[in-house]
């Protein structure tokens, strides 16, 4: 007697601005390993293979149930044979060998201590790994001069390691608020980055503002950075001016213009609420402000709420589909040689011909 199996093939459209992912995601064992071998390849300076783990990753995390076969995947895009083997073999066996080789890999395991230093990147790090260093205490013994970031992040080091919460984060969005509202009253203040897209933690908390009259947000950061640094509650910060001139360098260099807004990168010294004896009264947290004029501000809305590959593949979309260049300031249509404005990120999809797809689910 034949017994005749219904087995869901999925499919799914390859781009992940096309999907909506939420943070409801039945495949985390296959994409927590499919993300492990992508930053792995980050680690590495491999980045071209870390888009690729991080795309087939992506793809997963927006399937509506659990995998079972990988015979179900054979529609998808961005799956490649490395990952479809990886995925196969955690089917298969429970466990991935290449994934837990990685994980145990002594190099995988010092360059994550050492970039888990906020202000030591990959490049950094290497080097200090052919020097011979294996851990902080090394590190710190070595005597090795560290810029300011870095010695802030080594003195922070376990704070800064341990997730923010979404009540953490609401802490500090008062302080800012506050902060915003008495430089400059009428300053609008947004949660952007994974806490936006609904993320109950995160690694930072992420802030954009700006101000409903063209150019008053001029001069804002340094003021509500002075506030902020009256009032004690900057541990570190280092601000980087607005470098962003339209026409000059907008369209051409779009994937670089992340940086190009008035920035702070700060850690933060949050008061925690005290219920016990002993509890250390404070804590570090990582807080990144972006300040944009309101021309900008949807792109910029769009551009920094994420998640990274949701943005990476919203400016992949725009360059290849529609010959216009994203960034977080600007939309340029390269046809009619002209910026394509908008006030809301609904008209940039609008734009961009693509379905509008809220925060919660982008979390590709
Ligand atoms: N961003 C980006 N490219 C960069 C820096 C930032 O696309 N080089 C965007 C996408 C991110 C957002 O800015 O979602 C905020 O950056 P984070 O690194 O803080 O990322 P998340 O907030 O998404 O993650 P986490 O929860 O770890 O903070
Ligand atoms: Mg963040």
């Amino acid at each position: 007697q034949l017994q005749v199996l219904e087995v869901v093939v999925f499919s799914a459209p390859s781009y992940a601005c096309q999907r909506r992912t939420t943070l409801d995601n039945h495949n985390a064992i296959l994409t927590d390993a499919l993300s492990l071998l992508a930053e792995n390849a980050e680690l590495s300076g491999e980045d071209g293979r870390g888009v690729a783990f991080r795309r087939a990753a992506g793809v997963l995390k927006g399937l509506p149930e659990p995998v079972t076969a990988v015979t179900q995947l054979v529609g998808l895009p961005c799956l490649g044979g490395h990952s479809l083997r990886v995925v196969k073999d955690i089917l298969e066996n429970g466990a991935s060998c290449e994934v837990e080789d990685t994980k145990q890999s002594e190099r995988f395991k010092v360059l994550k201590v050492l970039t888990g230093i906020f202000g030591v990147g990959v490049k950094t790090a290497e080097r200090w790994i052919q020097e011979g260093i294996r851990g902080l205490q090394q590190l710190q013994d070595s005597g090795r001069t560290l810029n300011r970031a870095q010695q802030a992040g080594l003195q922070h080091y376990e704070d800064l390691n341990q997730h923010v919460t979404r009540s953490e984060a609401d802490a500090v969005a008062a302080v800012v608020e506050e902060a915003v509202a008495s430089v400059l009253p009428g300053a609008r203040m947004t949660l952007i980055g994974g806490f936006r897209r609904g993320k109950l933690t995160g690694h930072d908390v992420d802030f954009l503002i700006t101000h409903p009259e063209e150019g008053r947000e001029v001069g804002l950061m340094p003021k509500v950075v002075s506030w902020l640094e009256s009032q004690g509650f900057l541990l570190y910060q280092k601000t980087t001016k607005n470098s962003y001139l339209e026409g000059e360098d907008g369209p051409a260099r779009p994937s670089s213009n992340m940086d190009r807004f008035e920035r702070c990168f700060s850690i933060f010294k949050l008061t925690e609420e005290v219920n016990g004896e002993g509890l250390k009264p404070w804590r570090a947290v990582r807080v990144d402000l972006v300040v944009s004029p309101i021309s900008q501000f949807a792109f910029a809305l769009l551009g920094w709420t994420g998640s990274k590959l949701f943005e990476r593949e919203l400016r992949r979309w725009a360059g290849h589909k529609k010959a216009m260049s994203l960034s977080s300031h600007a939309l340029y249509d390269n046809t009619q040689r002209r910026y394509l404005r908008a006030s809301s990120e609904e008209e940039i999809f609008a734009h961009l011909g693509l379905e509008y797809i809220p925060p919660s689910e982008r979390n590709a």
